[in-house]
């Protein structure tokens, strides 16, 4: 029987308040309105920015909400008004929309996109649809969205501007990625720290994010990659994936920016955090090149801390810049990045450590707490 025009009733993983797992609940599902599509989303990643969002520091949070920001799926329906998509395409989320009409999407100098309403604190915006109303209620409360995508829920609403259509092949177990961890830690080098070939990179934290960095180093060119991260057990897939030279900074009795400066000549041509720690963000910069060595900051701490830099290391020609969703436009640039993994040019079931059923979720986040996976992907 068609569910088109009807609420749906699935499963969803509802956060009713930070600090505490996840509880599997049967959602209400409501039709898409004008320009929403309702997709049934097939598989997910599970992100340290998901952790973020229950993280019970990280002050902007709303509750109860359905979290999941690295989803792939299919349309089920559409609400009035959509035209580029219809029932059956095989879809990814955007956390980050593309209008294609606002001042930012105009412009080639950022991704950014105005649909993202609290476009200053991005990260836990479009909790709403654009209306400012809730397509999920469990057990007779409204539930929020998330990054405007909510994939921990067998189905979802989106706004037509945080979709995109992908090739119809893709496995959606694997292209899931794309729509964050991927993207994101590859984009932060290939996007907005534009490494060279012959230069030299570091690479702080390899989460999934950070891996997909290393690989964005190896696609540039660069000579030489560090890469730094407390967890050892996550330096064999690094050097894989194209690590030259792997560092634990619990080894040294100097900072590891020192450590850094000294092996490489007074530091890396590039370097970027992919850890959201803003002492790490310091070291980053610090460990880069004076006359021009390039920070990239990806991750945002939790709790709103600011990164204590001195201008004497900017004065000295040194750069600090920073990435959402690793710079991509995101609705030009998903099918191709699809379409790219499709024709091997890049290894996105490297990252997949575990495969998981949905209800599995809190054991999900386990794993990623316990520094047991790179990511785990939950399918419906
Ligand atoms: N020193 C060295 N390594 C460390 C340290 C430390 N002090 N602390 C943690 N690490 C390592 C961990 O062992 C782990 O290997 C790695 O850092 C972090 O990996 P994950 O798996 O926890 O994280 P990712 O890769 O999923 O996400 C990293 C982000 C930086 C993207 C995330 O934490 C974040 O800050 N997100 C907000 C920014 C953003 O762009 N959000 C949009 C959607 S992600
Ligand atoms: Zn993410």
């Amino acid at each position: 029987m068609s569910t088109v025009g009807k609420v749906i009733k699935c499963k969803a993983a509802i956060a009713w308040e930070a600090g505490n797992p996840f509880s599997i609940e049967e959602v209400e599902v409501a039709p898409p309105k004008e320009h929403e599509i309702r997709v049934k989303i097939v598989a997910t990643g599970v992100c340290r920015s998901d952790a973020h969002a229950i993280n019970p520091n990280f002050k902007e949070g709303l509750f109860p909400v359905i979290l999941g920001h690295e989803g792939a799926g299919i349309v089920e329906s559409t609400g009035p008004g959509v035209t580029q998509f219809k029932p059956g395409d095989k879809v990814i989320p955007l956390y980050m929309p593309q209008c294609g009409q606002c001042k930012f999407c105009l412009s080639p100098k950022t991704n950014l996109c105005e649909k993202i309403s609290k476009i200053k604190t991005a990260i836990s915006d479009q909790d709403l649809m654009p209306n400012g109303t809730s397509r999920f209620t469990c057990r007779g409360k409204q539930i929020y969205h998330f990054m405007g995508t909510s994939t921990f829920s067998e189905y979802t609403v989106v706004s037509e501007t945080s979709l995109v259509k992908i090739d119809a092949a893709a496995p959606l177990d694997k292209v899931c990625l794309i729509g964050c961890g991927f993207s994101t830690g590859y984009g932060a080098v290939i996007n907005t720290a534009k490494v060279e070939p012959g230069s030299t990179c570091a690479v702080f934290g390899l989460g999934g994010v950070g891996l997909s960095a290393v690989m964005g180093c190896k696609a540039a060119g660069a000579s030489r990659i560090f890469v730094i991260d407390i967890n050892k057990d996550k330096f064999s897939l690094a050097k894989e994936l194209g690590a030259t030279d792997c560092l634990n900074p619990q080894d040294f009795k100097k900072p590891i920016q020192e450590v850094i400066t000294e092996i490489n000549d007074g530091g890396v041509d590039f370097a970027i955090e992919c850890i959201g720690n803003i002492a790490i963000m310091k070291a980053a910069l610090e460990c880069t090149t004076v006359g021009w060595g390039t920070c990239t900051i990806v991750g945002v701490a939790v709790g709103g801390q600011s990164i204590p830099v001195s201008p004497m290391q900017l004065i000295m020609g040194k750069k600090i810049n920073a990435t959402f969703f690793g710079g991509w436009k995101s609705v030009d640039s998903v099918p191709k990045l699809v379409s790219d993994y499709m024709a091997k040019k890049f290894n996105l079931d490297a990252l997949v450590t575990y495969t998981l059923p949905f209800d599995k979720i809190n054991d999900a986040f386990d794993l990623m707490y316990e520094g047991k996976s790179i990511r785990t992907i939950l399918v419906f």
